[in-house]
């Protein structure tokens, strides 16, 4: 007994661990139709033991399905989600796609997991980067109220799929080896230009837009906006690469409406929140890494001081596994909510 459902875009990065979380939870299913562009079909890919045969999605593919995840790229949403969703199946949408549109709640389950009932078949889920920065800020919302945000990232190169990992060992190595590197696919696929992501730090992370923010940057701003329900909140962002592999970082300055609150006081509410691990102990060098953040469900908190002139300013250090609560975890956890809620049917 289960759901009949569909994983699109099963052999990248974010499909890998969208299988594993699934596995991991025992979410419910009874049917499961592993689906990716032409390119990628026709791999095999072992799920609960069994081997199944990758497939090219199309909008017949979705015939009787319930939920479909889909974590294959903007254009295959774009064509294939409202497909889906018109033959019946709930799609939680893994890429920018849809986020920003008002029909389409765009949910991370720990902020605002009542605006599922909303949906009208397709479900956005956010950016990695903003998605571990609201799991932290809620809680400061909640009892406090924020106003302004400002965050500085220290990205993952998974983040930018299995290609962006590749291209940062093969450089590491050859550059270790003193061979020549050709960069080929960071800061970003489509873009003119692509420089060398070992040993470096690249601020782009996508496209420019035209105010001079990127697309990451923006994503961050807009969406963070939306989930939190403060079209006022004052927020920017400058988005950085670095060669990590996996976790991403976050320098974040928060502004909170009310004044007066201590350290103490938000150390406590953070560590008695959901979805969130406090790690913040500089007596004894405590403080959240990428590397200890990954393959966890939770965002990491740390490094929380007051602000030296502002009484109701804060920085602090948010630290997560970009493909899973920035991604697989958080989808995951929405087809989970969906039962909760009894939304899949
Ligand atoms: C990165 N945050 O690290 C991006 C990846 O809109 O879902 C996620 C892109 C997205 O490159």
């Amino acid at each position: 007994k289960g759901y009949h459902i569909a994983v699109v875009g099963a052999t990248g990065a974010v499909g890998q661990q969208m299988l594993k979380t699934l596995e991991e939870r025992d979410f419910p299913i009874q049917s499961v139709k592993l689906l990716s562009s032409k390119r990628s079909a026709g791999k095999k890919i072992i799920f609960k033991g069994e081997e199944i045969t990758v497939e090219e999605a199309t909008p017949e593919s979705f015939e009787g399905v319930q939920l479909a995840l889909f974590s294959a790229g903007g254009s295959v949403s774009k064509a294939l989600a409202p497909e889906a969703a018109k033959r019946g199946a709930i799609c939680v949408d893994n890429t920018s796609a849809f986020r920003m549109d008002e029909n389409v709640p765009l949910v991370v389950p720990e902020v605002n997991e009542e605006d599922l009932r909303l949906h009208n078949g397709i479900i956005a889920n956010p950016n990695c980067s903003t998605i571990q920065m609201v799991v932290a800020l809620e809680p400061l919302r909640e009892k406090y109220g924020i106003k302004k945000v400002v965050v500085s990232t220290y990205q993952a190169v998974s983040g930018a799929g299995l290609n962006a990992i590749n291209e940062m060992k093969e450089q590491t190595r050859d550059l270790l080896e003193g061979k020549e590197v050709t960069p080929e696919v960071l800061p970003v696929g489509g873009d003119k230009k692509h420089y060398q992501i070992a040993f470096n730090a690249i601020p782009q992370i996508d496209k420019f837009q035209e105010n001079g923010y990127t697309f990451e940057e923006m994503k961050m701003i807009n969406e963070t906006k939306k989930i939190m329900h403060l079209p006022e909140l004052e927020v920017a962002a400058t988005c950085v690469r670095l060669p990590v592999e996996t976790g991403h970082s976050e320098s974040v300055y928060v502004e909170t409406e009310k004044g007066g609150a201590t350290v103490e006081e938000i150390k406590e509410l953070l560590a008695s929140s959901p979805g969130v691990t406090l790690q913040d102990d500089p007596a004894n060098q405590v403080y959240p890494m990428a590397i200890d953040c990954v393959g966890k469900n939770d965002v990491f908190v740390g490094r929380i001081r007051k602000d030296l002139d502002r009484d109701n300013g804060f920085h602090m250090w948010i630290v997560s596994d970009n493909l899973l609560k920035g991604a697989a975890w958080n989808s995951v956890q929405i087809a989970e909510s969906l039962v909760k809620l009894q939304l899949l049917k």
